[in-house]
């Protein structure tokens, strides 16, 4: 029986959320065709009888122009000291660049064994894949190379294989049910932004961030969660962007958001939508704190208080 941690890194948009769902068999991290989406750590654990894995699935790696990048780099920097075992997702469809480069140069200061997913393989013909996976083993600095499909699940069963067969020995590390640590206030900001995401184009998925205002639980089993959201933007003129025609972009949002949380939640959601500009939180230590971006400091990767 093995058991370990298992980081998910690569580029953005290579589809390593989309991978830590079909991994744990649970939706725990946002998925958009925008790159960027994921910003903070998310844990995913997953137990089967020959072993263990908790994944932690990390910003995309790229170079950071604000605050807020920076911090996004220090979490997936800090979850490659912390890890036993590096899973680098690579879009197989997207042709190598200097950001492959930069990754490869991130990913080579581990010590740890460095196995590739070679992801998005359902968009590819089988023999354009092969000369990739060559020209990835001819680099002769990873464990394995496993080509799948995130979102169809091809292959991954075999990927989990490989991962759980790179892992020390050892005893389950969490209960053999459990599932993550993110506390459910991040799931709904989460989930809300997801359809932020979804509605928006060009600057706006970048400059917005959700806060959760007001979190109310439940009087009783199967009762109503009244959420209240923020949605924060950098400025004034993206506010009417943001709201749409009449309200209609917003209200579309907080619709399909809704849907989206009474599935996570499994349970009815009245949900409050509200547009708030905040000038450059991107770059505002407290805004960055208020979404789970807190400061890390340099050395350790512990984040202050
Ligand atoms: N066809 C296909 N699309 C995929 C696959 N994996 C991911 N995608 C798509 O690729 C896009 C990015 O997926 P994400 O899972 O959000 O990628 P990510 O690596 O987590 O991106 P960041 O969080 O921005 O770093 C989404 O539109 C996914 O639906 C795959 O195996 N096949
Ligand atoms: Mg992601």
């Amino acid at each position: 029986m093995t058991s370990g941690f298992v980081a998910l890194v690569g580029r953005p948009n290579a589809g390593k959320s989309t991978l830590l769902n079909q991994l744990v068999g649970t939706k725990l991290a946002i998925v958009s065709d925008k790159p960027q989406t994921t910003r903070n750590r998310i844990v995913g654990v997953r137990t089967r009888p020959t072993g263990q894995i908790a994944y932690l699935d990390t910003p995309g790696i790229h170079k950071p122009l604000r605050k807020l990048n920076d911090r996004m780099m220090d979490v997936s920097r800090a979850v490659l000291r912390e890890v036993d075992v590096v899973t680098l997702v690579i879009d197989a469809t997207a042709p190598e660049g200097a950001g492959d480069r930069f990754v490869r140069e991130l990913v080579s200061t581990v010590r740890v064994p460095v196995v590739v997913a070679l992801n998005k393989v359902d968009l590819m013909a089988k023999g354009d894949l092969l000369p990739r996976i060559a020209a990835l083993a001819d680099r002769k600095i990873y464990a394995d190379i496993v080509p799948v499909s995130a979102t169809t699940g091809e292959n991954v069963d075999r990927l989990e294989a490989v991962l759980l067969s790179h892992l020390p020995e050892g005893q389950p590390l969490f209960p053999e049910d459990y599932l993550t640590d993110q506390p459910e206030r991040f799931f709904a900001a989460e989930l809300v932004r997801e359809q932020v995401l979804r509605h928006t184009h060009a600057e706006l998925p970048f400059s917005t961030a959700v806060v959760v205002d007001q979190f109310g639980e439940p009087d009783t089993p199967g009762g109503l969660l009244r959420l209240h959201c923020s949605i924060l933007v950098e400025r004034a003129t993206q506010k009417p962007i943001l709201l749409g025609k009449g309200g209609s972009m917003i209200k579309a949002i907080g619709t399909a958001a809704r849907l989206s949380l009474e599935a996570f939640f499994d349970t009815k959601v009245y949900l409050d939508l509200h547009v708030k500009v905040k000038e450059d939180w991107r770059d505002d230590p407290r805004a960055l704190a208020d979404i789970g971006l807190p400061e890390i400091d340099g050395r350790g990767g512990r984040r202050k208080r």
